[in-house]
Order: structure tokens, then C-alpha cells, then sequence
């Protein structure tokens, strides 16, 4: 009986030491290739919190890893028509703004969007547009559009991100339509035009689109422009333009899930990231437009000067939730991809 306590006593000292040694965890949920190893190992230096980084490659993926509820997660980072979704559908705790004190980090323009009024329940994290990326080494002609990208003669040269809703909203672009504007009508009429052009597509890549032109594989791409940025800081050769036809501007944010575990620490974290020298180290590795205009004081002119991270002021629309069409944007492009 003696030893058996012993045993016991030591069995249970040991799991609660071990759980001490592990400490507190934050779980986060964000898209891959956005947050440097830095400002994670920073954050748990700090505060003695480890992050255990999951990623995604579409607001979509996220969505569905969200709400399988397989896995509760305590930060995520949805772009701002996911943000918008998930407020209506109270999938997110309202922020305590007294925890996050670095919001007043955030240049004004970046707090007052419709899909969130008053930074509730987001606060972005980097913002940025999807635009045409070309080779110019390899592609003489010039290329400022959609229907400068998907010609024949581009076959097998071309990339873009694997993503339905972006896919459509240039098709949409191209009919003179907004972005926001995702009816069957306007399906129907995108349609024959993404017939067209995904047969042309050598590489769909949401995660790293700028290999495959760094390597030389591809020519052209519709890529985010944090990947153009990164290509125009390697070679001058890749020129970074927004599409002609009309282009789009993404809010990627952090949130809060309503059945966060660890809402104390999410506060925490998104107050760390909110600090300017921690947000420089987010625009060092993943240059893309930084809301933080304290951080961005921070930022070398070359960086400033990066045409894909800062171009030039334009008025650009901004995806909104469409509800129950956002299946029928996935089936359309799913099935189109299918019958190739
Ligand atoms: C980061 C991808 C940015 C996502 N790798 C665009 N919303």
C-alpha cells in the first residue's frame, strides 16, 4: 500500500511539474508565411506564453478549421470579409480595448472600416492588394491587366492564388463589376471568362506564389503583393502593377474566438504585435502595407520605396461578406478546375 502511494505521489508530482514546465500556450491560427519566428520567440521570452502557430492558406480554410471545432484556437486571423462573417455569426469576443493600449498605434484610415466599426472585434494586421507581378527579363510586352495576363501565349507561364473568391473578383474586375457584386447573374457572366483562363494557369499557390517565379517557372502572376514586395527586394526585374481592370485591397486582422481558452493571453499577444518595434520585424520579413504608423516611422525609405508594399494611392474596394453565395463561388471555380 506504502509503495503504491509513493508510486502514486511521484506520478502525480511529476504531471503537475510537467504542466508547470510547460507553462501557458496560445493558440494561433493564421495564414502561413505572415508571422515571423521572431516575434513569436519574443513574445514567449516575455511573457513565458508558447505559441503553437497553425496556418492557413484561404479565409475559407480558416473558417472551416474554425467552426469544425476539432480545435479551440485563441488568436486567428481572418481578412476582413471573414471578420465581417464571423461578427454576424458571434463567432468572436468583443476586444477589451483597456488590454490593448498599442491600438492607438494604428494610422486612423486603418480604423474605421464598415466591416468592423470601431476595431470591436479586429485590429489589422497588415493590409495589402493582389496585383500582377511580371518577369520583365522574360515578358518584353507590357503587361497592366487581366487581359494582358491570360492570353494564350502566356500558357504554362502563369500563376495565381489559389483562392475562389479572388479568382472571381477578377473575372468580375473584368466585366466592369465590383468585387462585392457575386450574384448568379454575375457568375454566369464570369463563368466563360474563367473557362478561359484557368486552362492557361501552370501554378496555383496561395502559400509561396513567389517561388515559382523566382525559379523562373512562371512569368507572370496574380499574386498578394506582400510576395511581389518580396521579389522586387531580390530583382528590380519583377515589376509589381495593379490590375486595370480594378483591383481590391485586403484587411488581414487579428481576432479573438468567442471559446478562446487563453483570452488573456490572445489580449496580450495582440498588444505585443501592436508595438512598433514588433510590428517593424513583421514588415521586415512580410512586406506588406503596415497599418502601424508608428512602426512605420520606423521603416527605411527603401522599404517605404517598395512599390508592391506602398503603391501609389488609389481608390481600392475592399472584399465584403456575401453570405451564402460564397458556396456558389467555390463550386464555380472547383468545377471549372475539375473539368480541365
Ligand atoms: C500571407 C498571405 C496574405 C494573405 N502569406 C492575403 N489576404
Amino acid at each position: 500500500m506504502k509503495t503504491f502511494l509513493t508510486f502514486a505521489l511521484t506520478a502525480a508530482l511529476t504531471f503537475i511539474t510537467g504542466c508547470g514546465k510547460r507553462g501557458p500556450e496560445l493558440k494561433l491560427l493564421a495564414w502561413s508565411e505572415y508571422v515571423p519566428q521572431s516575434v513569436i520567440d519574443g513574445f514567449t521570452k516575455e511573457t513565458g506564453i508558447r505559441v503553437h502557430y497553425e496556418t492557413f492558406a484561404s479565409n475559407e480554410e480558416m473558417l472551416t478549421k474554425l467552426l469544425a471545432g476539432a480545435n479551440r484556437y485563441d488568436v486567428i486571423q481572418p481578412s476582413e470579409y471573414a471578420v465581417e462573417a464571423l461578427i454576424k455569426a458571434g463567432q468572436l469576443a468583443p476586444l477589451d480595448a483597456a488590454r490593448v493600449p498599442n491600438l492607438g498605434n494604428l494610422a486612423p484610415e486603418f480604423r474605421a472600416f464598415a466591416h468592423d466599426p470601431g476595431n470591436k472585434f479586429s485590429i489589422p494586421w497588415m493590409a495589402g492588394t493582389v496585383g500582377i507581378v511580371v518577369n520583365t527579363e522574360l515578358v518584353k510586352e507590357p503587361v497592366n491587366s487581366f487581359a494582358d495576363v491570360f492570353q494564350e501565349k502566356y500558357k504554362g507561364r502563369i500563376i495565381g492564388v489559389k483562392d475562389s473568391r479572388e479568382l472571381v473578383s477578377w473575372a468580375l474586375a473584368t466585366l466592369g463589376r465590383s468585387c462585392n457584386d457575386v450574384t448568379p447573374e454575375t457568375l454566369a457572366a464570369a463563368k466563360p471568362i474563367l473557362a478561359k483562363w484557368i486552362p492557361l494557369v501552370k501554378v496555383w499557390d496561395s502559400d509561396s506564389p513567389k517561388t515559382a517565379l523566382l525559379n523562373g517557372d512562371v512569368w507572370i502572376g496574380v499574386v498578394w503583393s506582400g510576395e511581389a514586395a518580396l521579389l522586387w527586394q531580390q530583382n528590380k526585374k519583377f515589376r509589381y502593377v495593379l490590375p486595370a481592370e480594378g483591383a481590391h485591397r485586403f484587411i488581414d486582422s487579428l481576432a479573438i474566438p468567442v471559446n478562446a481558452a487563453n483570452a488573456d493571453g490572445a489580449h496580450q499577444f495582440i498588444n505585443y504585435c501592436l508595438r512598433p518595434e514588433v510590428s517593424k520585424l513583421i514588415s521586415d520579413a512580410f512586406p506588406y502595407t503596415n497599418p502601424n504608423a508608428a512602426a512605420r516611422k520606423l521603416l527605411s525609405p527603401e522599404q517605404l520605396a517598395n512599390p508592391a508594399s506602398y503603391p501609389p494611392d488609389s481608390k481600392l474596394e475592399i472584399f465584403r461578406d456575401i453570405g451564402k453565395a460564397a458556396a456558389q463561388v467555390d463550386k464555380l471555380v472547383t468545377d471549372l478546375k475539375n473539368a480541365q
